[in-house]
């Protein structure tokens, strides 16, 4: 059995950092991605006889091209190819925190999500149908409190345990008829490049919100000039029926507040005092 590669992915200020020291102690390496000025943070640990390497991805709300951190946090995930995300949410922020992971969902790895910041929630009176919320997410779930350190095995295991299953979530966001029957018309043609290697979905609705990067990196693939062509005609086709630039985000948000309606069963009775 080699080493387990998790990305550690969550907003800023969600304690993602809390956690990865809980995790690796002293078992740091600081440097900076290639190319760029985002710091880049790695640590290791073993848990049960079984090695794990994290690396502590840039703080995010979203995994856009837009910024530098959104560009590095999502290229370690489909470059890299983790084992195993462990996706750090905020319970006392959640609906908010969970468009971010709506976005991790599309990228198609094992993912373990810590609901941190448990004791927060508690105090605020939140309390939430983790069976449900794994449902809806199709993730391992596990509280934690990163400031106590409590949770922390319970996270190293489930983590191991969800890269033993090598299964995705398996949960999609559905982007509505219209959009949908586009997305797969742009997959079948990704699929007959027989080329191109990332999560194909993921590709085509990037390619369909013409995330430039993504544009590029299709590109790089041989046979993909009829993609990238199909792409832009179905971008032309419907950009009066659908504003292309907030459609996605739209069902991505719609998405975050629908899993945070379904697993909420007891609503915020205190304001957050943390
Ligand atoms: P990051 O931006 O996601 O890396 O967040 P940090 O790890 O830097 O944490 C942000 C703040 O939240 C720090 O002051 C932490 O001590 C605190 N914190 C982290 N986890 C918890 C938690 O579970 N409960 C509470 N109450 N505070 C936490
Ligand atoms: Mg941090
Ligand atoms: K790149």
């Amino acid at each position: 059995n080699g080493r387990i590669r998790i990305a550690l992915a969550g907003n800023p200020n969600c304690g993602k950092t809390t956690i990865f020291n809980n995790i690796t102690g002293a078992k740091q390496h600081v440097g900076n991605y290639p190319g760029v000025t985002v710091e880049k943070k790695e640590g290791h640990t073993s848990f049960n006889g079984q090695e794990l390497m994290f690396v502590d991805l840039p703080g995010t709300y979203s995994l856009t091209a837009r910024s530098m951190d959104e560009l590095v946090a999502r290229n370690v995930i489909v470059n890299d190819d983790p084992d195993v995300i462990v996706n750090v949410l905020d319970a006392s922020n959640l609906e908010r925190n969970l468009y971010l992971a709506a976005q991790l969902l599309e990228l198609e790895k094992p993912m373990v999500i810590a609901l941190n910041m448990a004791d927060v929630a508690e105090d605020m009176g939140i309390k939430y149908d983790i069976k449900k919320m794994s449902e809806l997410t199709g993730a391992t779930i596990v509280s934690t409190v990163g400031r106590t350190n409590v949770g922390t095995k319970e996270l190293l295991q489930a983590t191991i345990d969800v890269a033993a299953t090598r299964t995705a979530p398996g949960v999609q966001i559905d982007y509505g008829e219209l959009l949908e029957s586009k997305i797969a018309e742009l997959v079948a043609e990704l699929k007959k490049t027989g080329t191109v290697t990332y999560p194909l979905r993921w590709i085509a609705i990037k390619l369909l919100e013409k995330d430039a990067d993504v544009i590029g990196k299709v590109m790089r693939f041989d046979n993909t000039e009829s993609v990238i062509e199909k792409a832009k005609a179905i971008r032309e086709e419907i950009k009066d029926q659908v504003d292309l630039d907030v459609v996605f985000q739209e069902y991505r948000h719609r998405f975050a507040v629908d899993v945070y309606n379904k697993s909420l069963t007891q609503a915020p009775t205190q304001l957050e005092t943390r």
